[in-house]
């Protein structure tokens, strides 16, 4: 199939590219590097050294030995994002080009306007252009778990039979995003489902966990292979957090109680699945969402497996609590739904601690680079609004 990556320069994107390529499609992307931009601005850079797109491309000629197609270019340019949707004639568009990062958003008026006219904006500028140029592309959509919030019913994926004043019908579970990230992401979800329904565009809307990993097969050992591994406020993720936390001595961060529940899947699962997405479309003008994650797990859980293999890594983890700076539930009641992804035939990793094992094993080797960012762990962008270090309260 033809694919194109759109953000495929980013954490995911790359190893994407790599391990359909590998499979044999026609990768194609785009990308305008602003992500490679945000984790600059926050004083943040990746763990792992990254290379940058033209020796990434390079690598990708030897390895399967043709040039990959690829635009650089900002999704919100209307004229750039349609041109290259007509001349690739993707199959299959996975989109991938969005700020992700909730506490970015909560910066001020401007980051959050910002993350709304890349995210909301962009995705508006690619329904068009399919529209207009692909009408039979499949858009793989990248929503985000954090959509549903922490409803105290289970968390169906999209969609389920409501019941009121007699009358019953299949309806969109109610959204109730914990940042202006993530109702982005709602805002996409309601205008991706609409485009299905008046355009007949075929669409799948992926609620995905929290990602944690440095691998995928499909990279080798070759530098340029390998994807970012951000761990500032912004950008770095619980696990991915915790992990460079451990490895320079410092200690992992529960932020309030710690009893937050999410879904995390590891890196090779999030590629398994976006994989058999691509490679299982649904039907013209059909809208369908997935809950993509192998398991739910409390903040206090998952930091309590790192300190486990840290340790039998000769590391000396510690575990800390520290203020919330956002605004959430700290314990509460987490019954997501996920059998869509099992049926097409997803099968989850479930090997958590050696997932994490691999991951300490491979960031070991920087610890001098995520050394020297240390100041970027503790986290002052609060919620409620304005900037102040958080403390630790044990
Ligand atoms: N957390 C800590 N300590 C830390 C970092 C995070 O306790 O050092 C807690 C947060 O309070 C939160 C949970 O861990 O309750 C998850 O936070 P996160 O920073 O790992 O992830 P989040 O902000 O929710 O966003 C990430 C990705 C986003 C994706 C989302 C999936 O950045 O792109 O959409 O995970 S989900 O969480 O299911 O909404």
């Amino acid at each position: 199939m033809r694919v194109l990556i759109v953000g495929i320069d980013g954490y995911l994107g790359w190893p994407l590219a790599q391990h359909l390529a590998e499979r044999g499609h026609e990768v194609g992307g785009l990308d305008a590097f602003l992500r490679r931009e945000w984790v600059d601005e926050v004083g943040g850079t990746s763990a792992i050294p990254i290379s940058d797109f033209v020796d990434r491309r390079g690598r990708f000629r030897e390895r399967w030995g043709k040039e990959m197609f690829f635009r650089e270019a900002n999704l919100v340019d209307w004229e750039v994002t349609s041109e290259t949707i007509q001349t690739f004639q993707p199959d299959a568009l996975v989109h991938l080009g969005e700020c992700p990062s909730a506490p970015f958003s909560m910066i001020d008026v401007h980051h959050c306007n910002l993350v709304h006219t890349n995210n909301v904006i962009g995705t508006l500028n690619i329904l068009h252009a399919l529209r207009d140029f692909a009408p039979d592309c499949h858009l793989i959509k990248l929503g985000t778990m954090g959509e549903y919030g922490t409803p105290k019913m289970p968390i169906p994926e999209g969609f389920a039979e409501f019941e009121y004043r007699g009358y019953r019908d299949h309806l969109p579970f109610p959204r109730q995003a914990g940042s202006w990230y993530h109702w982005s992401k709602v805002h996409d979800s309601n205008n991706v489902m609409f485009a299905c329904r008046v355009w007949g565009l075929r669409s799948t809307d992926i609620m995905q966990g929290v990602v944690y990993g440095t691998r995928i097969d499909a990279m080798g050992e070759d530098p340029r292979s390998w994807t970012r591994l951000d761990f500032d406020q912004c950008f770095g993720t619980a696990i991915n957090r915790f992990c460079c936390q451990t490895l320079i001595g410092e200690p992992m961060t529960l932020f309030g109680r710690g009893y937050q529940k999410r879904g995390f899947l590891p890196l090779r699962d999030s590629i398994q699945c976006m994989t058999l997405v691509v490679e299982n479309p649904p039907e013209p003008g059909h809208y369908r969402v997935f809950n993509q994650f192998e398991e739910a797990y409390t903040i206090a859980e998952l930091a309590e497996r790192v300190r486990r293999v840290a340790i039998r890594l000769g590391l000396t983890p510690k575990i800390r609590h520290i203020e919330n700076p956002r605004i959430e539930a700290e314990e509460h009641f987490y019954e997501p739904e996920h059998q869509g992804l099992l049926d097409l035939g997803y099968q989850p990793t479930r090997d958590m601690e050696s997932e994490i094992a691999t991951m300490l094993r491979d960031l070991e080797p920087n610890v001098d680079r995520v050394m020297s960012f240390k100041n970027t762990l503790v986290p002052d962008i609060r919620w409620r609004g304005g900037r102040d270090r958080c403390s630790f309260v044990d």
